[in-house]
């Protein structure tokens, strides 16, 4: 791992001297859309949060004071759409635009358009947010007990899905905001290569125009108009189709901010550089192809899609594991140098070496090993056969509590620790909670998640207000069903505090006064091992790698939907089933 150049690039220590300003005072508008951007995030992280345990407790039946059975579907909608949707997506316009500006080393293209989006966004998560809450509060006309997912036969009230499409509108024009501020700087730097961080923000957003596609045909065309009574019907399966053409993409718009940091940031926490410039890149073009030819893999049970495009769905997933094994190489090798530039040896000695006791690191480090195990469920859940064995049981939860709800959401949370006091100019508060925070979260979801999978092929349903399955227990599952509740509800409230020590170290950092002199933390980054200089230059052609996306997504998908457009999905079908009912699992 040794490089010849080691001595040349300045050490942490040294790149943070050499930064004598705050990012807060070198770019203050940016420093604010972040600020602004990161409070949505973490209100919305503390109501999903409470969500979270309330439904937990309630359908493991350890406490079913609060909530009805009814009203555990408004909570859990809640729940998801809070965390999933507005956690993840507020931080991801506040991280990209610190971003942008650090790594150009400009200010925002235009203030005022970057208050436009995040406008945008704020009314439309609150428009959605109120729906869903009606759900809960009785005397409310509103209700929107659809979960996260939102997709036909259930149906919301209109400002459900209003809400949604002025939000993504708003997610469109950050990114606008940030190409803009791109085109600037390419203006006055006609020949340089994009800068690493920069480029994964334009290939993220590029991924996300084409995946949101989708679902704004979806909101616009059918949900939106039907749930005004315009239309009376709409076909489940198209729209179904629909969602999913942006169900799964949607899931790396999640991950890639993770991914961003990992590769930017954690190595330079780790103490050490990143590994690879090249490899990163090829892994952001990578999710950009392939991203969205995909969806069908969450329809192999769906009857109407045929079959030999649910194979080729499938074969697309196994391709789009490409990026994450090469990020597991690139990440782990990128800490390691570090770790063994702090003194670090032997083949696995090495990891004694990393600061475990750094809230940023352990937070990043922990998701990353937390991510290894998710990922290895996606990959069954991704085999056409083996999917029928999980799909619709608590399995899937487990899943994507590992992914969404750690590799994304401990990352978010660890860089903030980083992050926080350079947008704020504050010093970070409550560092001993934030010390223990990331393994709280992290056995939280240990519990949590290794009981839901084991649940889930015990063939305990995902959805459902109902703990009835005591008895069930097959051949090859060991423990009664339970005990696996109880490990739910335990990692639950675990995962509840580890949320709530998180929001205590935010907000007493952003109560606490603003300090003079040098923070202790700077945004600058160290340069990779193997630089641009030695990445082909290909990689930053990103109009052929939105070619290349297109047509993948034609083939996926052109046949399919002009089948079910042919098959009458645009002529009036079954009426809609009323609001507040379930789908049958
Ligand atoms: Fe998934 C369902 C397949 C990744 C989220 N997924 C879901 C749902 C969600 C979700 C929310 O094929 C449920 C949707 C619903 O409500 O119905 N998923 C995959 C596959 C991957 C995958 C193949 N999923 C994610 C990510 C998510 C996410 C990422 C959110 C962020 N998923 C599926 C399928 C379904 C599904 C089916 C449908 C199931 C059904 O039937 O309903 C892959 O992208 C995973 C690849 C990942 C790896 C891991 C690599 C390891 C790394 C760790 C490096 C270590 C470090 C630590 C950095 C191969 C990168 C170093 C530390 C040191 C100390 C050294």
């Amino acid at each position: 791992m040794a490089h010849a150049h080691d001595h040349d690039y300045p050490t942490p220590e040294e790149s943070e001297t050499r930064e004598r300003s705050a990012f807060v005072d070198r770019y203050p508008f940016a420093a604010r859309i972040t600020r602004l951007c990161f409070g949505v995030a973490f209100t919305a992280l503390g109501i999903g949060a409470l969500f979270g345990v309330v439904q937990a407790l309630h359908r493991t039946g350890v406490f079913r004071g609060l909530i009805s059975s009814g009203q555990y579907y408004s909570v859990l909608t809640g729940h998801g759409v809070l965390l999933a949707l507005f956690f993840t997506i507020f931080f991801l316009g506040g991280i990209f635009t610190w971003g942008v500006a650090r790594s150009l080393g400009q200010r925002l293209w235009s203030p005022r358009f970057s208050l436009v989006w995040f406008g945008f966004m704020l009314v439309g998560a609150l428009m959605t947010t109120v729906a869903i809450l009606g759900g809960l509060v009785g005397e409310i006309p509103f209700e929107a007990d659809v979960l996260y997912t939102f997709y036909a036969p259930l149906q919301a009230h209109p400002i459900f899905y209003i809400g949604l499409a002025l939000f993504i509108v708003g997610t469109w024009l950050a990114g606008a905001d940030w190409f803009r501020s791109y085109f600037t700087w390419r203006a006055d730097n006609p020949d340089a290569r994009i800068p690493l961080q920069t480029f994964m923000v334009l290939t993220t957003m590029l991924m996300w125009y084409i995946a949101t596609l989708g679902v704004a045909v979806e909101t616009i065309f059918f949900l939106i108009p039907w749930s005004l009574g315009i239309i009376g019907t709409v076909d489940p399966l198209l729209t179904r189709t629909l969602f999913w053409f942006f169900g799964h993409p949607v899931v790396y718009f999640w991950l890639m901010p993770a991914y961003f940091v990992w590769y930017t940031i954690l190595p330079k926490l780790a103490g050490g550089r990143l590994f690879s410039d090249a490899l990163a890149r090829v892994v952001f073009v990578l999710f950009l192809i392939l991203s969205t030819p995909v969806g069908f893999h969450h329809q192999y049970m769906d009857p109407g899609v045929p079959e030999g495009f649910k194979f080729v769905a499938m074969t697309n997933t196994m391709f789009l594991l490409l990026p994450s094994f090469l990020t597991a190489f690139t990440v782990v090798a990128s800490i390691e140098h570090g770790a063994r530039q702090r003194g670090g040896e032997g083949y696995l000695g090495w990891l004694k070496a990393l600061p475990w006791g750094r809230p940023a690191f352990a937070g990043c480090a922990l998701a990353g090993v937390m991510f290894a195990a998710g990922g290895f469920s996606g990959i069954i859940n991704a085999g056409m056969n083996i999917n029928y064995l999980i799909h619709n049981t608590l399995w899937v939860p487990g899943h994507f509590h590992l992914t969404v709800g750690t590799a994304s959401a401990l990352t978010f949370m660890a860089i903030s620790y980083w992050l926080y006091p350079q947008v704020t100019g504050k010093r970070l508060q409550f560092r001993g909670i934030a010390q223990l925070q990331p393994y709280v979260w992290f056995g939280g979801m240990l519990l949590m998640s290794n009981a839901m999978h084991r649940a889930g092929l015990a063939g305990v349903p995902r959805r459902t207000a109902e703990p009835e399955y005591e008895q069930v227990v097959y051949d090859g599952v060991v423990g009664g069903v339970a005990e696996m509740r109880l490990q739910i509800a335990i990692g639950g409230t675990l995962l509840f505090l580890g949320a709530l020590m998180f929001l205590t170290v935010m907000l007493g950092t952003w109560l606490a006064e603003r300090g003079r002199g040098r923070l202790g933390v700077s945004s600058a980054l160290p340069p990779a091992l193997s630089g641009p200089e030695e990445s082909p230059r290909v990689l930053d052609d990103v109009r052929l790698w939105v070619g290349i996306a297109v047509v993948l997504v034609v083939i996926a998908y052109g046949v399919p939907i002009a089948t079910m457009v042919g098959d009458g999905a645009l002529t009036p079908g079954a009426p809609p089933v009323p609001v507040g009912a379930l789908l049958p699992l």
